[in-house]
């Protein structure tokens, strides 16, 4: 093969089909999900003089610290990731004062949130008490959605910096939404329904399909607008894809006419 040619193949493969192949599989093993995605919480706080809030310790600043009451109802702190993450690594960097409170503090990986109990099968790991990067390395990753920790007995729990490694979800996820729609009688042609938005976690553009021959359509934004003379119900199904990854969701939409009253 000439080398010119094997250079045009080499550049064709690289330029039109590597870049988006890789923006779809390739999760860098160096981002923080827990910073770039996650969402923090903790225990309610009502003016607590050093209150500090939980997204302190995902902020990207090994400065700044979340801090909770000292109660054993209350020292949790937890981080919502994206659903469900693989987590092949967590780096948790205590505050660089009342370093003791972190000793004996548990971290878990849960498929739920937080609601003030905690099974201990899910526990990873339990911390020292130091203000030095002490890192849980999994040699399979633990699959979960919130990483949580709860400090010792009644110790407050504060942290400068929580980092989460690991592979996050490649198909795009609809949001919530509901299954079954009631449209009024008086909706108009082109009107739109509802939306079933999805996301992507690689910001991957998305497109989205309604796969069965019924008199609605579906636009970039998942607005779904009616196209043609309606009656009775229709259940369809929504496709949306990044281009490589294909996510579906069945809904249903009841035409308000087409409900039959019988009196007696
Ligand atoms: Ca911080
Ligand atoms: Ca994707």
């Amino acid at each position: 093969m000439p080398l010119t040619l094997l250079a045009d193949m080499l550049f064709y493969y690289s330029s039109a089909i590597l870049p988006s192949i890789l923006s779809q599989t390739h999760i860098a093993s160096n981002v923080d999900i827990a910073h770039k995605f996650g969402i923090a919480t903790q225990s309610i706080n009502d003016g607590y003089a050093y209150y500090s809030p939980p997204d302190k310790a995902i902020d990207g600043n090994d400065s700044t610290f979340n801090h909770t009451r000292g109660t054993d109802t209350q020292n949790w702190w937890q981080v919502e990731l994206p659903n469900t993450t693989k987590i092949s690594k967590i780096m948790v960097l205590g505050r660089n004062s009342n370093t003791w409170r972190l000793s004996g503090a548990g971290v878990y990986i849960s498929d739920t949130p937080y609601d003030g109990t905690l099974d201990e099968s899910d526990k990873v790991a339990t911390l020292l008490g130091n203000a030095q990067k002490q890192i849980i390395e999994f040699s399979r990753p633990e699959t979960g959605t919130y990483l949580i920790i709860k400090a010792r007995n009644s110790y407050t729990l504060h942290m400068a910096t929580v980092e989460v490694y690991g592979q996050i979800p490649t198909k795009p996820i609809f949001e919530e939404h509901k299954d079954e729609y009631l449209i009024s009688g008086a909706t108009a042609n082109g009107e739109v329904v509802t939306t079933l938005k999805a996301l992507d976690h690689q910001d991957d553009t998305l497109s989205y399909t309604i796969i069965e021959n019924v008199p609605f359509s579906i636009d970039a934004g998942g607005n779904i607008r009616v196209t043609g003379p309606l009656s009775g119900q229709y259940s369809f199904t929504v496709q949306v894809t990044d281009g490589v990854h294909i996510k579906r969701v069945q809904i249903t939409l009841f035409y308000e006419l087409a409900c039959i009253f019988i009196s007696h």
